[in-house]
């Protein structure tokens, strides 16, 4: 975006050292402590059928908007998805990210309350016509049964600043990508431990989705994933996906 990112010279929004700041160097203090850096083999644990094993995974999934009320997950998959998406690379290892698994029906019903109540109006007058257009070929509308048949929903936070053991806040840089990394990679373990899931932004939601579950201030709501098992008549659309000669360039 062109915007020059100088060390660790920060405002309060971590990106630009204030022209008058006459702090020394000296004064800071990391907030990680590593004790030592140690060996590294490299990438040892990799898949038998290699890369283009890991491609026909990723290839399997689609986005599911209907579930199955019935096939509940074992709680340990869902578990062992939110630890690979807590290996994901972080700006300063800073892990700035909340995972929050809605299993209760009654918090699933309110959820879907919110968010069809925001949906009306955001297909109905917020999003431009255009978009509303756009999403057609996708047949979405504020009607989210999803919201309350799968057996899970994933709330994803990203965590805009965290605190320091004094109390004070402590800079999480580049929150909002990290916890998209880390998002596409629990969308890769899900698919790994045969469940589905969709990638869903609940527009206008964010604030009464984090009162709901009772979560602080520094953490904003990122996405929401229902998390299962499709339905037996569950359709998705026919798409296609890009060639690789149309996304990559080799120079
Ligand atoms: N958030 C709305 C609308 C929506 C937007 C996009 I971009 C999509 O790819 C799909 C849906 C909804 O969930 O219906």
């Amino acid at each position: 975006d062109g915007e020059e990112y100088v060390g660790a010279d920060f405002n309060s929004k971590g990106n630009k050292r204030a022209p008058d700041d006459t702090t020394p160097n000296n004064s800071y203090v990391p907030a990680l402590k590593v004790d030592k850096h140690v060996p590294f083999n490299g990438a040892t644990v990799t898949l038998p059928g290699g890369p283009k094993q890991f491609y026909e995974l990723a290839n399997n999934r689609r986005s599911v908007r209907s579930y199955s009320a019935k096939r509940i997950p074992p709680l340990e998959l869902i578990e062992e998805c939110i630890r690979a998406a807590s290996t994901a690379p972080s700006g300063a290892h800073t892990e700035p990210w909340t995972f929050c698994v809605i299993s209760d029906p009654n918090i699933k019903q309110h959820i879907r309350e919110i968010i069809e109540t925001e949906e009306e109006m955001n297909y109905a007058q917020r999003m431009h016509r255009q978009w509303t257009a756009d999403l057609t070929p996708l047949r979405t509308n504020h009607i989210k049964p999803y919201l309350t048949d799968a057996p899970y929903l994933i709330l994803v936070f990203k965590q805009i600043y965290g605190y320091l053991p004094n109390g004070e806040r402590k800079q999480h840089y580049y929150n909002e990508i990290s916890v998209a990394i880390a998002t596409g990679i629990l969308l890769c373990a899900l698919q790994a431990a045969g469940l589905n899931s969709l990638v869903t932004t609940p527009l206008n939601c964010g604030l009464a989705l984090r009162k709901l579950l009772a979560r602080p201030e520094n953490e904003k709501l990122l996405l929401l994933l229902p998390v299962g098992y499709a339905a037996d008549d569950c359709v998705v659309p026919d798409l296609k996906r890009k060639a690789l000669k149309e996304i990559m360039h080799l120079y």
